[in-house]
């Protein structure tokens, strides 16, 4: 097996890689991870909600779109002190990433923007890797936000083409696909993954990943969320995500985008450690720690500490780049 960084896979290729055996899928995985990446070090990632809820859009898992009842607060956008001081304080527990996610469709030219912008420069300057999840972006808008010390964008293809309308209705995936594009021409690095759980096939997971490995240059970092089933959404009665599907989509992308940041995402708290122990050892390097994702509980700290000594992992240091003899080994 010689995995390479290939931008012209086919979907029976996936497919075949997908329908692995799962313990000899888990094992092809991780050894790639270990050919590409320094498999003791998981990313540490901190989400903060700036803005909170009232969203015009229809996406059926979230709770934060306006049109359903989830019991979510409206709150504005957050001051810039405060914003400073939860990511200084994600910083000491250990956080090297700080991403600020607001419930917007897209970025308008205003107060508001200007606010964000200077957020930004002050999570940079604290030596934190900054990433933002705005909504849609403008060329403009992605090069201020790159000026600003902009790290990472974070925007979800969520699902496959296919799948798209079925989930949400008030933007296409074209419209995805142009943001992450203006992102890449700005020089910022791209976070972009999916989630599953949404009522797709194994099909629509591997078409989703077939968009993700033949852009033109792979996503730094794929989030792969497990749905937080929310009540008061048309997904509230979801089944629960089953873990050897997660297992099998995070090995997957590991094999296919061998030095992607793949980060084990949403639906955390579902999960036994020993059942995370997979996901990390099938090349999941990233996490989102602190209790809060964007409004639903995460493991704390304190647990992931505990969790990280368990299975001797070590947090990731920030803006690492990944030595050259890595990759020449193995
Ligand atoms: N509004 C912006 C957008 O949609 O790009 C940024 C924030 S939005 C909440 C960021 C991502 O969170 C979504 O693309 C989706 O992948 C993820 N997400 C939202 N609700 C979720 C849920 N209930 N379970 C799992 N992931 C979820
Ligand atoms: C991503 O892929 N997952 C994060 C982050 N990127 C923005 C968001 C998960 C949100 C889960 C639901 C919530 O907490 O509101
Ligand atoms: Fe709005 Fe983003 Fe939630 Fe969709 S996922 S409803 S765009 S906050």
């Amino acid at each position: 097996m010689q995995p390479e960084i290939r931008h012209n896979w086919t979907s029976e290729e996936i497919k075949n890689i997908y329908d692995t055996p799962l313990l000899e899928l888990v094992f092809k995985a991780a050894s790639v991870h270990r050919k590409y990446n320094d498999t003791a070090e998981v990313q540490v990632c901190t989400l903060l909600s700036i803005k909170t809820g009232g969203c015009s859009e229809d996406c059926a898992y979230c709770p934060q779109a306006a049109r359903y009842s989830t019991g979510v607060e409206v709150q504005a956008l957050m001051k810039k002190e405060e914003v400073l001081e939860y990511a200084q304080k994600a910083k000491n527990a250990g956080s090297t990433r700080f991403c600020m996610g607001a419930a917007w469709r897209e970025v308008r030219d205003n107060k508001d923007f200007d606010r964000v912008i200077d957020m930004v420069k002050g999570v940079n300057e604290l030596g934190m890797e900054v990433c933002c999840t705005l909504g849609m972006l403008t060329e403009d808008q992605a090069s201020r936000l790159a000026d600003a010390g902009l790290y990472a964008y974070n925007h979800n293809l969520d699902t496959s083409k296919e799948h798209y309308s079925e989930i949400i209705s008030t933007r296409t995936y074209d419209d995805r696909l142009a943001t992450l594009d203006n992102v890449r021409k700005a020089g910022v690095t791209v976070c972009c993954g999916g989630i599953i759980g949404l009522g797709e096939t194994h099909a629509d997971r591997i078409n989703m990943l077939l968009t993700l490995v033949n852009m033109p240059e792979h996503p730094e970092s794929v989030p792969i969320n497990a749905l937080v089933a929310i009540k008061g959404t048309p997904l509230a009665n979801n089944p629960k995500v089953d873990i050897w599907d997660m297992v099998r989509m995070i090995a997957t992308a590991r094999i296919i985008m061998p030095k992607t940041m793949v980060r084990l995402s949403a639906g955390r708290t579902e999960m036994s450690i020993a059942e995370q122990a997979l996901c990390f050892m099938a090349g999941a390097n990233s996490i989102f720690a602190g209790d809060k994702l964007l409004t639903t509980p995460n493991p704390s700290f304190e647990e992931d500490n505990t969790m990280f000594s368990m299975l001797g992992l070590t947090p990731r240091v920030a803006f690492k780049e990944e030595p050259q003899y890595l990759s020449e080994t193995v």
